[in-house]
């Protein structure tokens, strides 16, 4: 069979291509260590009260480490009271903290400005994101999934000293 010469650097440079994309694939899981995000955990929507979100806040775990567990519901993110509302959350110079989010209602977005986290808060699913807080400065906790009537009213900060 004839192929064309173009038709056939075509080919080859799909070949290519394709062979560079499965190599990039590789090297990212086992090199990296990079896995697409999962859900950590699942939980009811309704019974919250009987997880570790029935007592949202931050708890501190080692030296600069901490543990943050927040619940969103229309239209306001839940941090305990010590964070207050809209909540603001202090932590020290490099730190690194491990959020713990889940939705109480309807689809809500959790981005933190500066940083590379953008959960998806979907109902009964637990979003789980490791941040280390370096620089220090003010930074924002966005819903960026439209939830509804009061959506640009849900928000956070963070406040790295
Ligand atoms: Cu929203």
């Amino acid at each position: 069979m004839e192929i064309n010469k173009f038709e056939r650097y075509w080919l080859i440079a799909v070949g290519l291509t394709l062979g560079a994309f499965i190599a990039a694939t590789i090297v990212a899981v086992t090199v990296f260590g990079i896995r697409l995000p999962s859900p950590v955990e699942r939980v009811n929507p309704q019974r919250l009260d009987q997880t570790i979100f029935a007592s949202p806040g931050v708890r501190k775990i080692a030296d600069n480490r901490y543990e943050a567990v927040i619940v969103a519901k229309s239209w306001a993110f839940n941090a305990g009271p010590e964070a207050g509302s809209p909540p603001v959350l202090r932590f020290p110079r490099r730190s690194q903290v491990t959020f713990y989010v889940t939705s109480q209602d309807v689809m809500h977005g959790f981005q933190i400005e500066g940083h590379t986290i953008n959960l998806e808060l979907v109902p009964g699913q637990v979003a789980r994101a490791t941040v280390n807080f370096n620089r220090p400065g003010e930074y924002n906790i966005i819903c960026n999934h439209y939830c509804g009537a009061g959506h640009h009213v849900m928000y956070g900060t963070i406040i790295v000293e």
